[in-house]
């Protein structure tokens, strides 16, 4: 055969390859399919997902029972005695056809380093070493394993690790402070901590090892660290507990046999916080957790052969595990890892790499949408973004501005774009459009994905049927990745859950639904602020602040006010620092702009200009500090070293404070 073509037989075979393992049961492609397959799913559940189940996945041992849910428990098993390791769905099916494809494309912080490309042999290969080196560390079956990495392809190659010899990683998110570590480590008793020298955020290098040796002092379950060189910065090293990555991967066998496990069985934990106590460490398990993200990645971002597929999260929260690791691969992706931030060399830097790789589905937060409409529209106007066919959004409510912006300048009009809505222990997409299927509403999630049974509530617990309505975001029937426990706590699971509406899943977020249906996330109910009897979302007035010209971002939030129960307190930062009696002017006109679009009960009775928001890591703003600030209990603000920039809570202490005088 010449050498084309067998080139083009080859090309043949990869694509009906790819064809069969994308093709998933229920595939929709047009909105009366959807309908009908919401409506066969509703019907039906257990024998919709195990269709699902049975044509999309390799499984050593087929399932006695689709599901079970003990309410009383609140004990929900999928897929109950099938036998399954995830990775062999997520590499070793694969390698016979797309083994020499790119499983992973590494884009470094700098853009001067190179590029790494690991097709789905190279990875088949680095993870079977990493694996032999856990083992051989006495990692063992059930063993918890804490990854405190930077966006490294360690750390994807060290969560496939622990999952194909049956670990249970915990990845804990490289900018967390040694105390928020060390917690971690121990709520789960992790054996191991993996590790690095360091880590290159932007301009920043960041001391991981010296962090970790912090958090070390206090967990006695760890007996090695395995340290992955990525600064080569000085660091201490422990003769007896710390390991070289390098080193002992340089030794390790390229075969290691996958770990045969039950479908419920843990495959990760993932810890998240609440609005009181300590973080819950979700649980969640092996069969489910795979049928879900393998099912919503290909639907929700209609991947096809050979797409470059780009999720800018970081594989410490939920959306890097569900949507850079495991969805793609299920799928035999090429998925996009990027070590950097957006605004570094410049604020063209996501552009750049779009056009470098052809992405094709891009998949970003509205914070980093917001931070890069602030910038100049040259930035984006540089680079050719036509290969993008999806755009995605994830994580916090999008303002319409934002949603305009996206839609407008980065997807051209042409990119639908799926707002997806879903948390840390639903595992996967909840609430999403699905692209060219569903018409897209900026600020929508619109529809529920086949499989979820979304409704909303009343605070009396009464369902509200009809539509258009606006209530608490329930949900009334077990998906198959949904968390199945708080590790170490199920009570705890069992109220903050199950326990507010009977027999049903409580999201914690309120929502509306249209006069057609769609959903729209109004944000955590307990961002609800009632004003002289008024339930006010704090989000639509957020939106309604954000379209004022002068006004980059702003948080409102509720405090104590003699007449009216609550009165509403904004936080606003400003595209440019004015003088003050230009600051007079925007507040009156941000009232204006309220009372225009909400009504005169949303005006806000006081308006601080501040140069930044207590944030979190990804990205959200913790309207529990400013609630705090707003309400004059400055010392109850609890543990804020957790944010993105500690610093800012005491600028806006002041603020408070000399707004009081
Ligand atoms: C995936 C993730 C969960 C919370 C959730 C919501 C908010 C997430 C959207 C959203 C409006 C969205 N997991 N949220 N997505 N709000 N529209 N598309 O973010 O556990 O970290 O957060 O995030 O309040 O309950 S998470």
């Amino acid at each position: 055969m010449s050498s084309k073509s067998y080139s083009e037989a080859h090309e043949k075979e990869v694509a009906e390859y790819l064809k069969k393992i994308t093709h998933s049961y229920y595939n929709i492609n047009s909105l009366p399919e959807y309908f009908d397959i919401y409506r066969i799913s509703k019907n039906d559940p257990d024998d919709f997902w195990n269709t699902i189940a049975e044509n999309n996945f390799e499984w050593r041992q087929k399932w006695d029972n689709v599901m079970s849910w003990d309410k009383e428990n609140v004990d929900i098993k999928w897929f109950e005695n099938a036998k399954l390791n995830i990775t062999e769905n997520c590499i070793d099916r694969h390698l016979e056809k797309l083994g020499h494809q790119n499983a992973i494309i590494w884009e470094p912080n700098d853009p001067e380093e190179e590029t790494q490309y690991i097709s789905y042999n190279d990875l088949h290969k680095r993870v079977n070493k990493m694996a032999n080196v856990l083992k051989n560390h006495g990692i063992q079956k059930g063993d918890r394993v804490c990854v405190y990495l930077p966006m490294i392809p360690e750390l994807t190659i060290t969560v496939l690790a622990c999952a194909r010899i049956g670990a249970i990683h915990s990845v804990v998110f490289a900018g967390f402070s040694a105390s928020a570590l060390a917690s971690r480590i121990n709520d789960a008793e992790c054996k191991m901590l993996v590790t690095a020298d360091g880590g290159f955020r932007g301009g920043k290098t960041i001391d991981l090892k010296s962090i970790a040796d912090e958090a070390l002092k206090e967990t006695p379950s760890i007996e090695n660290v395995l340290v992955a060189k990525r600064t080569q910065s000085d660091i201490n090293f422990e003769i007896n507990r710390d390991v070289w990555l390098h080193e002992v991967l340089g030794q390790a066998s390229e075969e290691c046999s996958a770990e045969v496990m039950d479908a419920e069985d843990p495959l990760f934990i993932l810890y998240t916080s609440g609005s009181t106590g300590k973080p819950k460490g979700m649980v969640h398990t092996s069969a489910g957790y795979m049928v879900y993200t393998a099912y919503t990645f290909k639907n929700i971002f209609q991947y096809r052969p050979k797409d470059v597929y780009w999720c800018t999260a970081d594989i410490g929260w939920i959306t890097g595990h569900s949507y850079i690791v495991y969805g793609p691969l299920l799928n035999g992706a090429t998925t996009l890892m990027f070590e950097g931030v957006p605004s570094y060399p410049d604020f063209g830097r996501f552009w750049e790499i779009v056009e470098k790789h052809k992405v094709n589905q891009f998949y970003t937060a509205p914070t980093a949408i917001r931070a890069l409409a602030k910038q100049s529209i040259d930035f984006v106007n540089k680079y050719d973004l036509s290969s993008l066919k999806v755009l995605g959004t994830v994580g916090e409510p999008i303002n319409e501005e934002a949603w305009n912006w996206y839609n407008d300048n980065i997807g051209k009009k042409q990119c639908p774009i799926v707002d997806t809505w879903w948390q840390t222990e639903t595992g996967g997409i909840m609430i999403s459009p699905i692209p060219f299927v569903t018409p897209t509403k900026p600020t929508y999630a619109t529809l529920p994905f086949p499989g979820i049974q979304a409704c909303l509530m009343d605070e009396e617990g009464n369902e509200l049927e009809g539509y258009p309505a606006n209530g608490r975001l329930c949900i009334k029937h077990p998906w198959p990745s949904i968390a199945r426990t708080v590790y170490g706590d199920h009570e705890r699971y069992k109220n903050t859950y199950f326990s507010t509406y009977k027999d049903k899943y409580f999201t914690g977020d309120g929502a509306l639904k249209d006069e057609v249906g769609y959903y729209r996330i109004t944000g955590r109910v307990d961002d609800v602020v009632i004003v002289s009897g008024h339930n006010l979302g704090t989000a639509p007035i957020e939106d309604a602040i954000n379209e004022h010209p002068a006004v980059a971002e702003s948080a409102i939030v509720g405090f104590p006010h003699e007449v009216k129960g609550n009165a509403l307190a904004g936080f606003i930062i400003l595209k440019e620092e004015g003088e003050t009696r230009k600051h007079d002017n925007v507040r009156k006109e941000i009232n204006q702009l309220i009372s225009s679009k909400i009504g005169p009960i949303a005006k806000l009775d006081r308006i601080h200009f501040v140069s930044g928001l207590p944030k979190t890591r990804s990205g959200k703003i913790m309207r529990r500090i400013l609630r705090k600030v707003s309400s004059q209990e400055f010392d109850q603000l609890g543990d804020t070293s957790t944010l993105l920039d500690p610093e800012i809570v005491d600028e806006v202490i002041d603020k408070v404070k000399s707004a009081l005088k």
